[in-house]
């Protein structure tokens, strides 16, 4: 088993400690901050979700892979945030109301700060006038929300709608989630939808810039 594998096994079968040892592992092995989050965490959680779909395994095993996958997410910011840059742009991000996924909203947040945002996280559940509130707060270019569940997407076109009839100064919504489209994305007037936090870092930045 390869180092990169290791570390997907001890993920999904959340065994954090081992997670972080191997994580660390792999960043003195000189290994890609971004190639450990691609090639083990995300395809860890991937797997872990499809067991559960099966009923293989239930709530408390999904819980302590997400866990073991923040360790290892806790060692690899720092590498994935380049340090001491002033940011340009300002950004808002969160999970919609009733929705406590955040890891995925988490890794967002994280690729955005590499891409020179001031990161304001509101966290998970975040009711819709707590968006408005921070974009009023905080002026962001971007706000991000996310939604993992098909019961929350019903959250996050509330939430749209609240920031657009708002006082809140003009803001670019990008969406993203599992269960989320860019056909979505435009039914709901979101500015733009990510799949990965990747492209959401490319998105962030040429919204921003306009
Ligand atoms: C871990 C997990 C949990 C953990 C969450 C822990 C945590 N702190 O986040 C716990 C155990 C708490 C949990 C609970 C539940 N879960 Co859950 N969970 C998962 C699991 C396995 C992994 C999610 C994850 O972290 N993926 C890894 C991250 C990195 O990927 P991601 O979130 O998709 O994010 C990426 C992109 O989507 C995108 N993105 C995400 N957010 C944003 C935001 C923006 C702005 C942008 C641009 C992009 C973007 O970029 C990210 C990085 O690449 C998924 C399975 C899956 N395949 O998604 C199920 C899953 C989402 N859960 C599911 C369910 C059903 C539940 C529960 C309802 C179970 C229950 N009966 O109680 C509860 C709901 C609790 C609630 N109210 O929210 C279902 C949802 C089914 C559906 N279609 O609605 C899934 C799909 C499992 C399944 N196959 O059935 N869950």
């Amino acid at each position: 088993m390869t180092l990169l594998q290791s570390i997907a096994a001890s993920v999904a079968a959340g065994r954090r400690k081992d997670a972080g040892k191997l994580t660390s592992e792999a960043l003195e092995a000189g290994i890609a901050p971004a190639a450990i989050v691609d090639e083990a965490l995300l395809p860890a959680m991937a797997a872990v979700g499809e067991k559960f779909r099966r009923d293989e395994i239930f709530i408390p095993e999904m819980l302590v892979a997400s866990l073991a996958m923040k360790e290892a997410m806790r060692l690899l910011t720092p590498h994935l945030v380049e340090a001491g840059v002033e940011p340009k742009y300002t950004a808002v991000i969160g999970t919609v109301q009733g929705d406590l996924h955040d890891i995925g909203k988490n890794l967002v947040a994280v690729m955005w700060r590499g891409a020179n945002f001031k990161v304001i996280d509101l966290g998970t559940n975040v009711p819709p006038q707590a968006f408005v509130d921070a974009i009023k707060e905080h002026r962001p270019q971007v706000v991000g929300l996310s939604a993992l569940l098909t019961t929350t997407m019903p959250a996050m076109v509330t939430t749209v709608k609240a920031i657009r009839t708002s006082d809140a100064p003009p803001v670019k919504i990008l969406v993203g989630g599992a269960p989320i489209t860019s056909q979505f994305a435009d039914e709901i007037g979101a500015d733009a939808y990510a799949s990965d936090a990747a492209t959401a870092a490319d998105l962030a930045q040429s919204l921003a810039a306009v």
